[in-house]
């Protein structure tokens, strides 16, 4: 009787070493941690430059960029890097209505720049070249947000 008890016990006891070396000894064991997904980082939304200037170059392939989104407030220059004179203004065309502003910009030898005034209506200002009303290339718009 007293001998099965001892036996009893060391069996008890050998179980439980055994359970806690198997559940402890072994902090290397590969986890396998679910690693996080890797996840798309979301797309910087288009940042208007907040009370800079953004500038649009002419060339004798046309305004770029033709599209454009600055912040309210924003003024916006125009370079004419094209071989010859540009006459930058606000549609529509011919009285320039939309966007005063941007009739500041005006006449533009070769070489020569101007910044629009301050744009600070929140709306889209069409521009195109007075001299050449009906080139695309040279028309495009900003969107004041
Ligand atoms: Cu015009």
């Amino acid at each position: 009787m007293r001998t099965n008890v001892v036996l009893g016990s060391a069996a008890v006891l050998l179980l439980t070493l055994a359970v806690a070396c198997g559940g402890g000894s072994n902090p290397t064991s590969p986890s396998p941690a679910p690693s996080p997904a890797p996840s798309p980082a979301p797309a910087p939304a288009p940042s208007p430059t907040p009370g800079g200037g953004t500038t649009i170059t002419i060339t004798d392939a046309g305004a770029s960029p033709r599209s454009l989104t600055v912040a309210q407030g924003s003024r916006v220059t125009f370079v004419n890097n094209a071989s010859g004179n540009r006459e930058m203004a606000s549609d529509p065309h011919p009285s320039h209505t939309d966007c005063p502003e941007l009739n500041q910009v005006g006449f533009l030898t070769p070489g020569q720049s101007r910044t629009s005034g301050n744009l600070n209506t929140r709306r889209v200002c069409g521009f195109h070249d007075h001299n050449r009303p009906s080139d695309t290339a040279l028309q495009g718009t900003i969107t004041i947000q």
